[in-house]
């Protein structure tokens, strides 16, 4: 029996709708933030998964989960598979989801077929890849990849002022796991993620597998205002240090100056803060966030001169700033593992297609560290970051044949 033979299609189906309980919310989503008592209980979920199969796991110190499937030869480096467990405040259940099971669903798949690999296989589930609770985002992958620094790390704080640090203890109290001292990362011989397209395409051009070749490169910010309070009916206009009136000036400045011919680039405000929110003081202070991404580094570097001109030519009469929180250049996969992911999915009988990633991946880290590659499959209208996202137990299923198949030949080579 093949691994891809072997994998399970309602199992896997199953694993889902176990794991959309653990934060599900009353329109199907889920709202499992990073290092919250919905994270702890995926976390907790996961690891008893593992024992039964008797699975060994293991976390790292910035939470990193990884569960082992023992290899002929304990000492060949592993070969890792996984996404993370860890959703939107308004999430669907298989943003990242999917690739912590379809691994999972992998090494139960060599298992069931009594496949002996060369090397150990690992699934893993990184810590905050979303990073809308604490910034920056694929924090874990980041940290195991030595791209971010584990105590700068432990120092960020959710926007309620909670130190990471803190929740993360919380986290490991609350789904303990044997925690590997030492600074996270170790030497890995390659990553395949599985993940859900996040968009259109598969869906429009009727195909079950993305064969994916890069991720766009992805800026953060956030722009703080500093105002004055005042009273808003003795203030005159002219009197007035409005935070609020000035960042509209800012966002609307930024909007037009990114809005590109071809609607290539990406911008977004997710965030926007102000205080102290009440309706009738002049708000004496805003903040908001910006998300921007473009396949070409050049093109973000040069809107990011627009931005930083933006806020010095439109703050007055309030001072303002803008600190760039993540700078992730464009990832190119490597063409070993493509051309594996497209063979398998060949070989499979999947209607497959080469695509870049539109969305940000752990993978786009740890492509860093080993060749790595990514699995997309069909979400329903492309839809993602939306509680309404869905997708099919085929295409889950499909997506974790190709998995299974690719880091089959990527252990045993
Ligand atoms: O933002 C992203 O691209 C990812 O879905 N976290
Ligand atoms: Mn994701
Ligand atoms: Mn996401």
């Amino acid at each position: 029996m093949s691994g891809a033979d072997a994998v399970k299609e309602d199992r896997l189906w199953q694993r889902h709708a176990d794991m959309a309980k653990l934060g599900g919310t009353p329109r199907g989503g889920v709202n499992r933030q990073a290092l919250s008592p919905e994270d702890a209980a995926a976390r907790n979920q996961l690891a008893e998964w593992a024992q039964k199969r008797r699975f060994a796991t293991f976390a790292d110190r910035i939470g990193n989960l990884f569960v082992v499937r023992s290899g002929k030869d304990a000492g060949a480096l592993p070969v890792l598979s996984g996404s993370h467990m860890d959703s939107q405040p308004t999430g669907g259940r298989f943003d990242g989801m999917y690739g912590v099971l379809a691994a999972f669903e992998a090494l139960e798949a060599l298992e069931d077929a009594g496949i002996e690999t060369k090397r150990p296989v690992m699934a893993v589930a990184w810590t905050n890849e979303e990073g809308s609770r604490f910034q920056p985002g694929a924090m874990g992958s980041a940290v195991f990849a030595g791209v971010y620094n584990l105590d700068e790390m432990f120092c960020q704080k959710d926007w309620k002022g909670v130190l990471l640090k803190d929740a993360l203890a919380e986290t490991l109290t609350a789904a303990p796991a044997p925690v590997r001292d030492g600074a996270p990362g170790f030497p890995v011989d390659s990553y395949v993620e599985a993940h859900i397209e996040q968009g259109p395409r598969l869906e429009t051009e009727r195909k079950t597998i993305g064969v994916v070749t890069a991720i766009q490169g992805s800026r953060r910010y956030i722009v703080t205002i500093d105002g004055e309070e005042a009273h808003a009916g003795t203030t005159p206009r002219a009197a007035r240090k409005d935070a609020y009136a000035a960042a509209t000036r800012i966002a609307a400045a930024m909007y037009a100056a990114t809005t590109d011919p071809d609607d290539t680039l990406r911008f977004t405000i997710g965030r926007v803060e102000v205080s102290p929110g009440s309706p009738n003081t002049v708000p004496g202070k805003a903040v908001f966030t910006i998300d921007m991404r473009h396949p070409d580094n050049a093109v973000l570097a040069a809107h990011e001169a627009t931005l930083e001109a933006i806020v010095a030519a439109k703050a007055a009469p309030c001072p303002a700033r803008i600190e760039r929180v993540t700078n992730v250049p464009p990832t190119d996969f490597d063409p070993t593992v493509i051309g594996l992911v497209r063979d398998k999915a060949r070989s499979l009988g999947l209607s497959h297609m080469d695509m870049p990633s539109g969305a940000g991946h752990d993978a786009m880290h740890i492509a860093k560290l080993c060749p790595t590659g990514m699995i997309f499959v069909p979400c329903e209208r492309g839809i993602s970051h939306n509680e309404i996202e869905n997708a099919t137990p085929a295409d889950l299923a499909a997506g974790a044949k190709v998995l299974v198949e690719v880091l089959e030949a990527l252990a045993n080579r």
